[in-house]
């Protein structure tokens, strides 16, 4: 059985594959990690981070990684070489404008607070603008493939956050007001059957 190895809160790098094992109706133990528990584990670790795929006793590392592989397995990933790049390019982006978000987390609030405006005045709205263009010259429905892969996962977590309030000083209607059809995007993924269902489960209301 997998086992996917991830911090023990809805949302982050670790969801789109949890997601899509669970839209797949693939069984895997879903290691939830205590934020208290994570020095001790860390050390055990390939990279000193989450999230982790376990398969007969071996590990892969790196979330994209495990999102190609699981939507391998899950039929979420596309067959044709050109749109699996394309379904890349979008979770690399995910992942690049992520990993700026991710270094405000832990900052004292002053500094915080002038980070993250600093993203909202040009990163954010860069990244929301340059997904948007892209999805919309895919037809304005999926990133790849016209259906449904791990890169809509990905996007779909990201959005998510940036929607939830949970980041200070990033104003929650700011992809609504900046990339509408990013915002329906959401919305689809968010009504997808597997999805609702999943955060169902999760007793997750958003
Ligand atoms: N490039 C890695 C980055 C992994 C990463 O930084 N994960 C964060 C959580 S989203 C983490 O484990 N942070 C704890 C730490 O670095 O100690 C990936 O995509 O998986």
């Amino acid at each position: 059985m997998l086992k996917l190895t991830y911090f023990d809160f809805h949302g982050g790098r670790g969801e789109p594959a949890r997601l899509a094992l669970s839209l797949g109706g693939i069984a895997f133990e879903d290691d939830r990690v205590p934020v208290s528990d994570w020095e001790r584990r860390k050390p055990d670790t390939p990279f000193g981070a989450l999230p982790l795929l376990e398969r007969d006793g071996q590990i892969v590392a790196q979330s994209n990684a495990i999102n190609r592989y699981v939507g391998k397995l899950t039929n979420l990933y596309p067959s044709d070489p050109w749109q699996a790049a394309l379904c890349d390019e979008t979770m690399e982006a995910v992942e690049d404008i992520s990993s700026m978000i991710v270094a405000t987390l832990f900052l004292p609030e002053e500094e915080k607070k002038a980070r993250r405006e600093a993203l909202v005045a040009g990163p954010l709205p860069f990244y929301l603008e340059r997904l948007e263009q892209r999805l919309e010259e895919r037809g304005g429905q999926y990133f790849a493939a016209e259906r449904l892969s791990v890169a809509d996962l990905k996007v779909f977590v990201w959005i998510r956050h940036l929607k939830s309030g949970a980041l200070d000083h990033v104003p929650t209607d700011l992809v609504d007001r900046i990339a509408p059809t990013l915002a329906e995007h959401y919305e689809r993924i968010k009504n997808e059957p597997g999805v609702r269902a999943y955060y169902a489960r999760h007793g997750v209301a958003r």
